[in-house]
């Protein structure tokens, strides 16, 4: 079985912070995880570089936009080299041979009818590169993503039939109900194409930045919108339209029809903002091509600094370079993939991470391998023998085989936290081994080989342990093998992990240490937030009240909005609840097989008979609750001032179970 790995292409309008490093952290360890289980795997990353964007940037930064992308470009591909990021191909959106590719596409997707030409005329966001329709702008104006004036544009377009697909994409989510993960991102996604999808521009004609249409449709003033291009980077990158994989001709027939090596992608790793286009888009792209979907889409979470959302204009971007410079890529590697769970926010601050690298790094796998490395060298001239590691230590061997069966599912199910803090348990189980068999006493007193034992089976529990954390740790726990003297490999992934075979009689070696203690923080702290006043959005909040200010301090992204589902519900019947001088109990139609029962605080306001056949707006994904040892399986939404409570309600009638947003 072959596995596919992406991280998405980094725009080359500045160079990369730690969230860049973050999604490639974690593409890069499953990418080293899986060709440690001795999967075939290609792991893809790269830069975006066509659009408007990046056209605007070179400009301000007074460069052709070529050399421009060239810079910004190497900068990311250096970076990730210094990281030593195992990427098997660092794709570019200029190459020749992805341009090609996305003609080829753009072709397939016209000859089958999914695109046509018309006019746009909408709100562009230059920074987001995406259209939005004026219901969904701020105060008519700005961007809900990021808050930035859009502008109006009106021009010639091409069309991809968005809309054809709804049905289809719904239908996928639901019959693979981990496309989505975590699966708890999955609602927003669905609740948007539920909400109805409009046509998509696919084509600009104002400047001319990105790949140019196919010859064979010959309309050249239009170029391609740059989430096209950028989304079948994925497949252009093995081969599609061209057959060739950086430049050499692929045996297998990689062309568009025929079957790609490695396609479809078992995950592409995107951050949360970019989950729409990934899940919604890219999958009708695919389904217009006829290509089967990719397996999963990895939705991770954003990171803040010091509790401050990092933005340029701050002056408060952490640098990865910076921060392995001063801590070593692998510490932060451990920290960021710790410190999440995967899919929700996280947050940079050097305090934390000191302490993991001091506790866990330092403390609970450092020192326990300087203590085995110390024993053994006063008590047997540094050579371990397991010979009699079963006789006096079955239970901990068996403590730690059932650890290492359940780390495999935590990776694979996208929980690199619980991978590691599972992980960890092997070196709980290593110092209290130690602490409780005291080989220093049973030398004293003549028992040697049980001393020698004990000292044997923490050296075979750090093996182990460094064979897990070797994707997330490669070079550490290259040292670490090497001071055990085994190599890690898919060789000895299978006799140590999987045969759960001991180390045979081995030396051991001296080494540095790994993890020195950290007093101080090593780097400058971020500056204390300014006020902001990058955007328009962020100017007027100044103005406002108190409590609207305090609603800015915290705004959300849409995306957090559209995890809640509210629909327009119908109520059918309608009751008091006895001895309750607030509660009504509603039975409302929400368009599905049963009605829902909502027991709602209402009752000093209305009476059963104002709300029977009428409609109200419902929370329809709350936790069900209990009132009055009722079961109440939603909420309705209403307004209270000092005059009274009154329900929202749709202005007209609509079908039961319509979605609201
Ligand atoms: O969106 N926290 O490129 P991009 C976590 N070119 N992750 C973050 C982050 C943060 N604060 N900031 C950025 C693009 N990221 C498109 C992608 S793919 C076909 C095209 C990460 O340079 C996260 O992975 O804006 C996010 O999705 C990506 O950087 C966006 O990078």
């Amino acid at each position: 079985m072959s596995k596919y790995i992406t991280t998405p292409i980094y725009y080359v309008n500045g160079e990369a912070h730690i969230g860049h490093a973050y999604t490639t952290f974690i593409a890069d360890t499953m990418a080293r995880y899986e060709r440690l289980k001795g999967e075939d795997t290609f792991f893809l990353t790269g830069t975006d570089e066509h659009g408007q964007k990046i056209e605007e940037s070179a400009k301000k930064a007074g460069k052709p936009t070529q050399e421009f992308a060239d810079e910004i470009s190497a900068t990311f591909k250096n970076l990730w080299d210094e990281f030593g990021i195992s990427y098997d191909k660092f794709i570019r959106t200029t190459d020749e041979e992805h341009k090609k590719g996305v003609q080829k596409a753009f072709e397939v997707m016209y000859a089958k009818g999914d695109i046509y030409k018309d006019f746009y005329e909408g709100h562009y966001c230059v920074s987001c590169e995406t259209f939005f329709p004026e219901t969904q702008l701020i105060d008519s104006e700005f961007c809900p993503d990021c808050g930035r004036t859009t502008s109006v544009v009106k021009e010639e377009s091409y069309f991809f039939r968005l809309s054809n697909y709804e049905e289809k994409l719904l239908e996928h989510y639901a019959n693979h109900p981990d496309f989505i993960m975590p699966r708890s991102r999955a609602n927003e996604v669905v609740n948007f194409v539920k909400g109805g999808l409009r046509d998509l521009s696919v084509t600009r004609t104002s400047f001319s930045w990105g790949v140019k249409m196919p010859q064979s449709i010959g309309d050249d003033k239009h170029v391609m919108y740059v989430w096209l291009d950028a989304l079948l980077n994925y497949i252009t990158a093995l081969g599609y339209g061209t057959d060739k994989v950086n430049g050499e001709a692929r045996e297998g027939a990689l062309g568009y029809d025929a079957k790609m090596n490695y396609w479809p992608a078992d995950i592409h790793f995107v951050g949360k903002d970019i989950l729409r286009f990934h899940a919604i888009y890219w999958p009708a792209f695919l389904m217009s091509l006829d290509l089967p979907l990719p397996k999963h889409i990895g939705a991770h979470g954003w990171w803040t600094r010091d509790g401050e959302k990092m933005s340029k204009s701050k002056g408060n971007v952490v640098s990865p370079k910076e921060v392995a410079d001063a801590y070593g890529v692998e510490n932060l590697r451990y920290f960021m993939l710790r410190e999440v769970p995967f899919g929700q926010d996280g947050d940079f601050s050097q305090r934390a991470f000191i302490d993991r690298i001091n506790s866990e790094l330092s403390n609970d796998l450092g020192n326990l391998l300087n203590r085995i490395i110390g024993m053994s060298g006063k008590y047997s001239d540094f050579e371990i023998d397991s010979v009699d590691v079963e006789k006096y230590h079955s239970k901990e061997i068996g403590q730690m085989n059932l650890i290492l069966d359940s780390l495999d599912a935590f990776l694979e199910n996208l929980q690199p936290h619980r991978y590691l803090e599972e992980l960890w348990k092997l070196f709980a189980i290593g110092n209290g081994v130690i602490q409780e068999y005291e080989p220093w006493v049973k030398i004293k007193n003549g028992q040697k080989d049980e001393a020698l034992a004990t000292v044997a089976v923490v050296a075979n529990i750090l093996s182990k342990a460094a064979v897990m954390l070797h994707p997330v740790m490669p070079n550490t726990t290259n040292i670490i093998a090497d001071a055990l003297s085994f190599e890690i490999n898919t060789a000895s992934y299978q006799e140590l992990i999987l045969e759960k075979k001991l180390l045979k009689l081995f030396n051991i070696k001296k080494v540095p240490p790994l993890f020195p203690r950290i007093e101080e923080p090593l780097m400058q702290e971020a500056p204390k937030a300014e006020p902001v006043t990058a955007t328009k959005k962020e100017q007027s909040s100044k103005k406002q009240t108190k409590e609207t200010k305090k609603e800015n301090d915290n705004l959300i992204e849409i995306g957090q909005f559209f995890e809640t589902s509210l629909k327009v519900g119908t109520v059918v019947e309608a009751e008091e609840v006895p001895k309750s001088k607030k509660l009504l109990k509603l039975q409302v139609d929400l368009g599905e097989e049963n009605l829902r029962q909502v027991v709602a605080g209402i009752k000093e306001f209305y009476s059963p008979d104002d709300l029977i056949n009428t409609q109200v707006c419902v929370v329809a994904n709350l936790k069900p609750a209990k009132l009055m040892g009722m079961i109440s399986e939603g909420m309705l939404l209403a307004a209270k001032d000092e005059d009274g409570l009154c329900l929202i309600r749709p202005e007209k009638p609509k079908k039961a179970g319509t979605p609201i947003g």
